[in-house]
């Protein structure tokens, strides 16, 4: 079967995905059902493990969206386990250098063309699809890597010229605290660096990626329009911490109007 992320990483088209932070498989589940195409697990800054990605990635399947995940490290044994556990892509966090993005892409996949190891797996339903999922899986397996420092943005062209790269993402907070803007993500350093990558992309006809981690119709419609086209939309604890926060100022807000019409 294609990889619809994959495919879409490949042509450049715009893809709307999100990201989960809070490893329970019911927030797969809710997100799963509202139309976005993919779901990246951050295995980078939470304890989200390889079980919890397969349970997550569970939540999803027959509902739309492909699990992805952002793995831990640039690691050959956390890319090969978190593929075999039936992610149908990395996001490969840190990679500065044309080297780093080498040895992503030769983690992620089967020989000649990298070093992943072959095993029955829950990728291939525990061997039963073994022959079909080994000979597809190098065309299958979506790798994107993540410019998130000054160091990958100067060397943003030789990045995107490794082959097998299939797109870079962005990481707007670790590249704004590379330099030295800290949580400042609109900075103009920051939409320079951004605006960049993004042109570097277009030239090399990869995708350019980002993760928006704070979303509104700004920054969503100011990325389209830089060319971005692999897009990452909040995140699970931002949705729950926003609608949190709006329902209980509306509440607020109601309970004065009342109060001021009723007790004055
Ligand atoms: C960053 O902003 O650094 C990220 O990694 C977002 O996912
Ligand atoms: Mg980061």
């Amino acid at each position: 079967m294609v990889n619809l992320v994959r495919e879409a990483l490949l042509e450049r088209r715009v893809t709307f995905g999100t990201w989960i932070q809070l490893g329970h498989p019911g927030i797969a589940e809710i997100l799963a059902d509202i139309g976005f195409e993919w779901i990246a697990a951050d295995c980078e800054h939470t304890d989200i493990s390889t079980e919890g990605f397969m349970s997550l990635a569970r939540g999803m399947y027959g509902r739309g969206p492909l699990p992805l995940a952002r793995v831990r490290e640039n690691d050959t044994l956390a890319i090969r386990q978190i593929l075999d556990a039936g992610a149908q892509g990395v996001i490969v966090p840190l990679v500065n250098t044309a080297e780093d993005a080498a040895r992503a892409v030769y983690a992620a996949k089967y020989p000649p063309e990298g070093i992943r190891g072959f095993a029955f797996c829950r990728a291939n339903n525990w061997g039963s699809d073994f022959n079909s999922y080994v000979q597809e899986a190098n065309n299958n397996t979506a790798v994107v890597v993540m410019v998130e420092s000054k160091e990958a943005v100067e060397n943003i062209k030789s990045i995107l010229a490794v082959e097998g790269v299939d797109g870079v993402f962005i990481g707007p907070y670790d590249l704004s605290g590379s330099f030295g803007v800290t949580g400042q993500t609109s900075h103009p350093v920051i939409l320079d660096a951004m605006r960049k990558v993004a042109e570097a992309c277009k030239v090399r006809r990869k995708s350019a990626g980002i993760h928006i981690v704070k979303p509104n119709k700004d920054n969503i419609r100011l990325a389209v329009e830089d060319g971005f086209t692999f897009i990452a939309l909040g995140m699970d604890t931002v949705f729950l911490d926003e609608a949190a926060r709006n329902i209980l100022e509306t509440a607020h807000k109601g309970c004065l109007e009342h109060n001021e019409r009723n007790y004055r």
